[in-house]
C-alpha cells in the first residue's frame, strides 16, 4: 500500500501582489504524475488547503480539478484535514457525500479522532488543526491550557489497535523535547517556543505521522514523524529549501518506509546579489531561468537609477529589490550634541549627512555640485 503525504498547499496564495495560481496548477499536475507513476493508493493532505478562509473562485477551481483527476480518473483516495488557514465550515462542505467516492474531509474534533480503514490492516486517523478551547468540552474535569495538554488528552483517549498500521494526520506545531522545527517566513501565525508546542512523544503509538503547518520538509524527533513541507516555496526565506512530497510505502501491512520525491516548480524562487552591472551581465545569467521569481539585492555604493526597471528587463518576475551597501553596515554612530550641530552651515550638515548615510565622504566633484546648489538656493 502506498500513500503520498502533502500539506500546506495554500492554493490561491499571493506574494508581493503576484498570484501563484499558475505555479500551483503546474505543480499539482506534477503531483498527479507522481501519484500515477508510483501507483499510490491514497493522498494525504495535512491542512492549509487554501491560503485564506474565503478562497478566490479560481483557487476553488484548481483544487476541484486536482481532486477530480485523483479520485475520478485515477481512483486514488484522498484524505484532507483542515489547517489554521482553512475555514472549517467551508472546507467541510459536502464531506459526508464525498466519502462514497473516496474523498475524506475532516475539519472538526468531535470527542474522538475520526479514523478511516484504508484496508483491514491500515487505519488513517484524521486530526484537523484544533485549539485547546475546542477540546475542553470533551474533557471537563481536566486542565487544558496548552496545545500539548489538549493533544495528549485526545491521543490518550483513543483506543489504538497496535496490531494494525496506524497513520495520523495532524496540523500542529510539533517539537521534540526542546528541539523546535525549522521555520520560515511564510508560516504567519507561529509562536516558536510558545503554548502552541505539541511534543512528538504524544504520537509514539502511530506508525507514521503526516504533519502539516511547518513549510520546510523535515523530520521531528524521528523519521516517521514528518512535515512534508509546502509544494512550492512561499517566501524568499525558503530559497534554499528542496521541496518534496513524501511517498510512504507500507509493506506487508507492517513496516513503514518512506522516500522523498522532489517537486520541480515551473518557476523557482531565488535570491540574486551583487552590483547591478554583474546581475545584468548576460554571462552571469545565460544558464539560469530568468523567468524565476527573484529577490535582487543590489550592492552598488552609489544610487542606481530605476534599479527595479533595469532588473526586470532581464528578470521580468522580480518581486523584491533590496539595496545593501556599506551604509547598512554602519555601526557605532554617535550623534553630535545639538550645540555643535547649530554651528554648522548647510554644506557641512549635508556633508555629515552623506557620510552618515553612505559611510564615505563626498568626493571633490560631489562637493562642488552640492556647494553650487546651496549657493543658488540661498541667493534666491
Ligand atoms: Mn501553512
Amino acid at each position: 500500500m502506498k500513500l503520498l503525504h502533502l500539506s500546506d498547499l495554500h492554493i490561491g496564495k499571493i506574494i508581493y501582489e503576484q498570484s501563484l495560481l499558475e505555479d500551483q496548477e503546474y505543480i499539482l499536475k506534477e503531483i498527479i504524475k507522481i501519484a500515477k507513476k508510483e501507483k499510490v493508493d491514497a493522498v494525504l493532505i495535512s491542512g492549509d488547503i487554501y491560503d485564506r478562509s474565503i478562497p478566490p473562485a479560481d483557487a476553488v477551481d484548481v483544487l476541484n480539478d486536482f481532486l477530480n483527476k485523483l479520485i475520478k480518473i485515477l481512483k486514488i483516495k484522498v484524505f484532507i484535514i483542515s489547517g489554521n488557514h482553512d475555514s472549517k465550515e467551508r472546507l467541510n462542505f459536502g464531506s459526508k457525500i464525498f466519502e462514497n467516492d473516496g474523498l475524506y474531509i475532516q475539519t472538526t474534533y468531535n470527542g474522538k479522532i475520526t479514523s478511516i480503514e484504508l484496508s483491514d490492516k491500515i487505519n488513517i486517523y484524521m486530526l484537523p488543526f484544533i485549539k485547546p478551547i475546542e477540546v475542553k468540552q470533551y474533557f471537563e474535569t481536566e486542565k487544558i491550557d496548552t496545545y500539548n495538554e489538549a493533544i495528549k488528552l485526545i491521543v490518550d483517549n483513543e483506543k489504538i489497535d497496535e496490531n494494525k498500521v496506524n497513520i495520523l494526520m495532524a496540523h500542529q506545531f510539533v517539537t521534540a523535547g526542546n528541539k523546535s522545527p525549522e521555520t520560515c517566513e511564510s508560516e504567519t501565525t507561529l509562536n516558536v517556543g510558545g503554548i502552541e508546542n505539541v511534543d512528538s512523544s504524544n504520537f509514539d503509538k502511530f506508525d507514521y505521522v503526516a504533519l502539516g503547518h511547518i513549510h520546510g520538509p523535515q523530520r521531528i524527533g524521528k523519521d516517521t514523524i514528518r512535515y512534508s513541507g509546502t509544494m512550492l516555496k512561499y517566501s524568499f526565506s525558503e530559497a534554499n529549501h528542496n521541496k518534496s512530497a513524501v511517498l510512504i510505502n507500507i509493506k506487508n501491512n507492517k513496516s513503514v518506509e518512506y522516500k522523498l520525491i522532489p517537486l520541480k516548480p515551473l518557476r523557482d524562487m531565488r535570491v540574486i546579489k551583487g552590483p547591478i552591472e554583474e546581475l545584468l551581465n548576460k554571462e552571469n545569467y545565460k544558464d539560469t531561468n530568468t523567468q524565476d521569481y527573484i529577490k535582487a539585492i543590489i550592492t552598488n555604493k552609489e544610487p542606481v537609477y530605476d534599479a527595479i526597471g533595469q532588473i526586470r528587463r532581464v528578470y521580468p518576475n522580480t518581486l523584491s529589490l533590496e539595496i545593501s551597501n556599506i551604509k547598512s553596515s554602519i555601526q557605532n554612530v554617535e550623534l553630535e550634541n545639538i550645540e555643535e550641530l547649530k554651528q554648522k552651515d548647510e554644506f557641512e550638515l549635508f556633508d555629515d549627512f552623506y557620510e552618515f548615510q553612505n559611510n564615505i565622504r563626498l568626493d571633490d566633484e560631489q562637493k562642488k555640485i552640492i556647494k553650487d546648489i546651496i549657493n543658488r538656493s540661498i541667493c534666491r
